[in-house]
């Protein structure tokens, strides 16, 4: 069954990004919020040394967020990050939902695709790490992801660090130079007043498709209640890296091989 419209994909080339809705299941839903507590807590049954895994800055800046290191770093809800949830059953379940499957065809027709930093974002309640206007790009990559799948697990908004994005930038990568495409202070600033700019307001269960070059980044949360998000980019699976010289990742989503 088609999900997408053929309308839906020219808004998504147009836009840069795409609402599907509120389309996650109840249980899902409930399922990854539970589960990624768990993990945070040191209470799943993972192997944690094989995750990767970043508490919370403790003054909101970027620069001073935890290092991104493989293991647990503590029983808290006040993790920044986590990625390689694609090593997750519950996680991975929800990605292999036909929806995404039916995504990935649209960019990858039937070649296997991969799952690229499968990563849990958190908004920790009452703190949080700004993130400054990026676009999701990667110089070691031999060529780059096409699709970015977002879902909020919380409700998302400006008060609590929802992302803004800029949508109609996804055309142009504005800092090559740049080993994970941020954009200079200089670059960012000139959005601060872009009429295009807008907050990704997203009810929990919410979700969006991205093109990785469309400009977005996220502020602080000024609530009492954590702002989670689950996001994944999905990308040709024989995406090498430059820099290890090797597959980027074998975590097959689709196709053969795919990961169960
Ligand atoms: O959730 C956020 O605050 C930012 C997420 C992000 O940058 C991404 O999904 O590429």
């Amino acid at each position: 069954m088609v999900e997408i419209s053929d309308a839906q994909w020219a808004e998504f080339d147009t836009e840069g990004f795409l609402r599907l809705g509120q389309i996650v299941p109840d249980a899902m839903l409930r399922a990854m919020q539970q589960r990624i507590d768990e993990i945070m807590l040191g209470e799943a049954d993972l192997d944690y040394d094989r995750m990767l895994m970043q508490l919370d800055s403790n003054d909101g800046a970027y620069d001073s967020a935890g290092e991104q290191t493989r293991g647990h770093k503590g029983k808290t809800l006040n993790y920044r990050k986590i990625q390689l949830l694609e090593r997750d059953p519950v996680f991975l379940a929800y990605m292999q939902l036909p929806i995404f499957a039916e995504a990935a065809g649209h960019f990858y027709g039937d070649l296997p695709v991969a799952a690229f930093r499968a990563m849990f974002m958190n908004k920790p309640a009452g703190r949080g790490t700004a993130l400054p206007l990026h676009q999701d790009r990667w110089r070691a990559l031999d060529r780059d992801p096409k699709l970015t799948i977002y879902t909020a697990l919380d409700p998302a908004n400006e008060d609590n660090g929802c992302i803004e994005i800029i949508p109609r930038t996804q055309h142009q990568l504005l800092n090559p130079q740049h080993p994970s495409g941020f954009l200079t202070a200089a670059m960012a600033q000139a959005f601060d007043d872009d009429p295009r700019r807008i907050p990704l307001v997203l009810a929990a269960g919410e979700v969006v498709l991205l093109n990785p070059w469309t400009v977005h980044g996220s502020g602080v949360n000024r609530t009492n209640h954590s702002r989670r998000a689950f996001s994944v980019c999905l990308m040709d699976a024989a995406t090498m890296s430059l820099r290890y010289k090797r597959l980027a990742s074998r975590s097959i989503i689709f196709g053969e091989g795919a990961m169960q």
